[in-house]
C-alpha cells in the first residue's frame, strides 16, 4: 500500500488568500502519521509552486480570474499526478482551492480511460465564463473536466474530456447557480442534493453514488470540497453554505467508500485555516482521509 501526498497551495481559483495554507494545515493535523498507522508507505512529494499573480484580469474582457497561472500550475499537477499513478501509487492531493481538480483529473486520465468521480461539495462547480457570477475558476472545475470551458483549461493534459457526465455523482449540493442547474440537467449528471441526503440518508445516497461511478469505469476519484461538510463542523472554508452534511455523516460516507474498495485517488480541497478555529477543518479533513483509507473504530 503505497501513497503519494502532493500539496497545491493554490488560492487564485477562489480569489481569496488563506486557502493556499490548506496543504500546510492538513499536514499540521497529522495526515502522514495517520496514514502510516493504517499501514501505508507515504511519500510526501511536497508542494507545487504557485506564483502570486498581480492582477486577476490577465485575460482582457474575460470572466476568468488568474487564468494563465491556474493553467500553468494545473499542467504541472497533471504531470505529477500522472507520474504517481504510473508508479502504481495512490495519489492524494491536498488543496488549495478546487480549481486544482482540473489538473488532478487530467493526470488521472493519462492512466485510466474512464475515471468515475464523486464530487462531494455544496456547489456544482460546473460554471463556465458565460454562466459564472464570480469569474472564479474553482467554480468551473467539474465543467472543465467534462470538456466545457476555456480551451486553455480544457486542453490541460490534452483536448479530450477527462470525465464523462454519466460517470459523475455530485453529493451534498445546496448552492447551484441558475446556469449550473441547466447545465447539469442537459448533461444528465447525477446530483444528490441535500434534499436526497435528507430523504434517503447519507448511506443510501453513498451506495447509489458508488453504483454510478463504478459502472463502466476503471477507477474512482473522490474530489472532496470541505464546504460540502456543514460549516458547524468545517468552518474554515471560503464559501460556507449552511444546512450541509454533518462530519458524522461524512465519515460514514468515507467508510462506505472504503468498504466498497473502489477509490483509486482522492483530493481534499478548500481548507482555509485563516477562517478557522483551532485548525478544526484540517482536523476534519484528516479524519475523513483516515476513514476513506480504511480506518475503523474497532
Ligand atoms: C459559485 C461559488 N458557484 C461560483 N462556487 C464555489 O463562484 O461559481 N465553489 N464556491 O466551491
Ligand atoms: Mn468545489
Ligand atoms: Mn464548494
Ligand atoms: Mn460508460
Amino acid at each position: 500500500k503505497e501513497l503519494s501526498l502532493i500539496g497545491v497551495p493554490m488560492d487564485l481559483g477562489a480569489d481569496r488568500r488563506g486557502v493556499d495554507m490548506g496543504p500546510s494545515s492538513i499536514r499540521c493535523a497529522g495526515v502522514e502519521q495517520r496514514l502510516e498507522q493504517l499501514g501505508f508507505v507515504v511519500a510526501d512529494e511536497g508542494d507545487l509552486v504557485v506564483r502570486r499573480a498581480k492582477h486577476h484580469s490577465d485575460v482582457p474582457e474575460s470572466n476568468l480570474k488568474y487564468l494563465y497561472e491556474i493553467v500553468r500550475v494545473n499542467e504541472e499537477l497533471c504531470e505529477a499526478v500522472a507520474g504517481i499513478a504510473e508508479k502504481g501509487r495512490f495519489p492524494l492531493v491536498l488543496g488549495g482551492d478546487h480549481s486544482i481538480a482540473i489538473g488532478t483529473l487530467a493526470g488521472l486520465r493519462r492512466k485510466k480511460s474512464n475515471v468515475g468521480v464523486i464530487w462531494y461539495d455544496s456547489h456544482g462547480d460546473v460554471n463556465t465564463a458565460e454562466t459564472s457570477p464570480s469569474g472564479n475558476i474553482h467554480g468551473m472545475a467539474l465543467a472543465v473536466a467534462m470538456g466545457y470551458g476555456h480551451p486553455l483549461l480544457t486542453g490541460i493534459g490534452g483536448d479530450r474530456p477527462k470525465v464523462k457526465p454519466e460517470h459523475v455523482a455530485i453529493i451534498g449540493a445546496r448552492s447551484l447557480d441558475p446556469g449550473e442547474r441547466i447545465f447539469l440537467k442537459r448533461l444528465g449528471v447525477t446530483v444528490f442534493t441535500m434534499h436526497e441526503v435528507d430523504r434517503l440518508g447519507i448511506s443510501a445516497v453513498t451506495e447509489r453514488a458508488i453504483d454510478i461511478v463504478s459502472k463502466g469505469t476503471d477507477g474512482v476519484h473522490l474530489s472532496l470540497d470541505l464546504d460540502g461538510v456543514d460549516p458547524k463542523d468545517a468552518p474554515g472554508v471560503g464559501t460556507p453554505v449552511p444546512a450541509g452534511i454533518t462530519l458524522r455523516e461524512s465519515l460514514l460516507a468515507m467508510e462506505l467508500l472504503a468498504d466498497a474498495g473502489i477509490v483509486t485517488s482522492a483530493e481534499f480541497v478548500e481548507v482555509n485555516p485563516t477562517l478557522d478555529i483551532q485548525n478544526q477543518t484540517a482536523k476534519a479533513a484528516v479524519e475523513l482521509i483516515a476513514s476513506l483509507m480504511g480506518e475503523k473504530i474497532m
